[in-house]
């Protein structure tokens, strides 16, 4: 009766947040909806979710089977695995020179527009081999594994011409399928305009529209297309030529959106039902209610606006409260987020944005799921999904944003297997 096993039952789970509910990103109230069950189990088969609720019941599911390997929670959190929708992943070098400048009162717009930032990291990424991003790249996601994410989107956008863009891209591939987190890639060619078109940014958007879409999507590289709407980047006619583009060649759309200036980029994600919209601190109450009306995510990045020193955040109260869809995100990248941990981001989350330890778990699993076009699968413990969940040294929610700045991750269960164990990989 081989095939009749469980392959995995997690028991003796104090609180199990299960995040089931409705198929749609939640909204309003039903982000604090976070599916409580105290002295619960999860039955893990075929590495997927084969029962999940009280331990009594649980096991009564499974009382016929044979169970293969039981892991006890002793009693601490279990919730699913976090999902990470909004990164720079792979990059070459890093930019904590920039540190200084930033202490001088440097903004971060003027580092770029004097030929550093991003650029910085352009040519540090077009000088890099592809081996040497994937082993940079594969580091920060072992980071991230063992803070507890276990799906995470990657962006390109620090080739800027075709090869480095495809490089980038191949190596978020190669990370998907070698790595236990699962990579959702993000064409991102319309990072910034490359210092061989400055003054010219009309040929470069011509580049990404005609020869770069198609070839990522010939090559089937990246699911979706991102662009930084931003002064002095792309405008909002630039971006949406871009993403009309990307639309007509079937990517999901995603778009870096008012984050320093109110540029109308919110308008634009509802105008063109981008799948989420990014930052978000300086949109408009019509930008907002222009996303909530297309059923457009904000993907809120708390770190960012803490490491740009800003000292107003994004509106996530206010966008919770009109129903607009929240997720958070690190943002990590080399420049404005130089951090892997989720686990920041949700006591930046409470503490910044005003948003509940329960609201902060919705953004950053399920709703962050949808962002990314993965809710059947992952982002709740549920029948059927696969079965990526973390224990935590902790006995509550509001216990991982409380104590802040350290790491409460104990394991990890990915696709029903422990790749994390006493807060280390299991395998390298
Ligand atoms: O490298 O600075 N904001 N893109 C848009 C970034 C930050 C990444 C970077
Ligand atoms: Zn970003």
């Amino acid at each position: 009766m081989e095939n009749k096993a469980i392959d995995l039952l997690v028991h003796h789970i104090g609180v199990l947040v299960t995040m089931r509910g409705k198929d749609e990103p939640r909204t309003g109230r039903d982000m604090a909806e976070v599916g409580v069950v105290e002295h619960g189990a999860v039955a893990i088969r075929d590495g997927k979710i084969f029962a999940v609720g009280q331990e009594e019941e649980v096991r009564a599911q499974i009382a016929s089977m044979a169970v293969k390997q039981e892991l006890d929670a002793q009693g601490r959190l279990v919730a699913p695995g976090l999902i990470d929708p909004h990164t720079h992943l792979v990059h070459g070098g890093s930019r904590e020179h920039e540190l200084s400048l930033k202490l001088k009162g440097v903004p971060y717009l003027e580092i770029l527009a004097q030929g550093g930032g991003i650029l910085s990291t352009v040519r540090a990424t077009r000088t890099a081999s592809e081996e040497a991003l994937y082993e940079k790249a594969k580091k920060s996601l072992d980071q991230m594994l063992l803070y507890g994410a276990t799906t995470v989107e990657a962006k390109s956008g620090y080739g800027l011409r075709l090869e480095d863009e495809l490089k980038q891209l191949r190596v978020a591939k190669r990370l998907d399928e070698n790595h236990p987190v699962d990579v959702v890639s993000t064409f991102m060619g319309a990072h910034a305009v490359p210092e061989e078109y400055m003054g010219r940014s009309t040929e470069y958007v011509d580049l990404v529209i005609h020869e770069m879409l198609p070839e990522v999507k010939r090559q089937g590289l990246a699911e979706f297309c991102d662009v930084f709407c931003e002064h002095g980047v792309f405008s909002v006619e630039e971006s949406r030529r871009i993403l009309s583009a990307a639309k007509a060649n079937g990517f999901g759309l995603k778009i870096h959106a008012d984050e320093i200036e109110p540029m109308g980029g919110a308008q634009l994600a509802g105008e063109l039902g981008c799948i989420s919209a990014e930052h978000l601190l300086a949109a408009t109450d019509e930008g907002l209610e222009a996303m909530r009306e297309a059923g457009v995510i904000a993907v809120c990045l708390p770190a960012t606006s803490f490491n740009l020193r800003l000292t107003s955040h994004a509106r996530a109260r206010a966008m919770i409260d009109m129903g607009v869809p929240v997720a958070l995100s690190t943002d990590y990248n080399p420049g404005s987020s130089p951090t892997e941990s989720l686990q920041l981001v949700m006591t930046l989350g409470c503490l910044n944005l005003g948003m509940t330890p329960e609201e902060v778990l919705t953004a950053m699993t399920i709703n962050a799921a949808h962002a990314i076009g993965r809710a059947d699968t992952v982002g709740s413990l549920e029948v059927g999904k696969q079965a990526d969940l973390v224990i935590y040294d902790a006995h509550n929610l509001a216990y991982l944003p409380y104590h802040f700045g350290v790491n409460h991750v104990d394991t990890v269960v990915k696709n029903g297997k422990v790749v994390v164990a006493g807060g280390r990989l299991t395998a390298d």
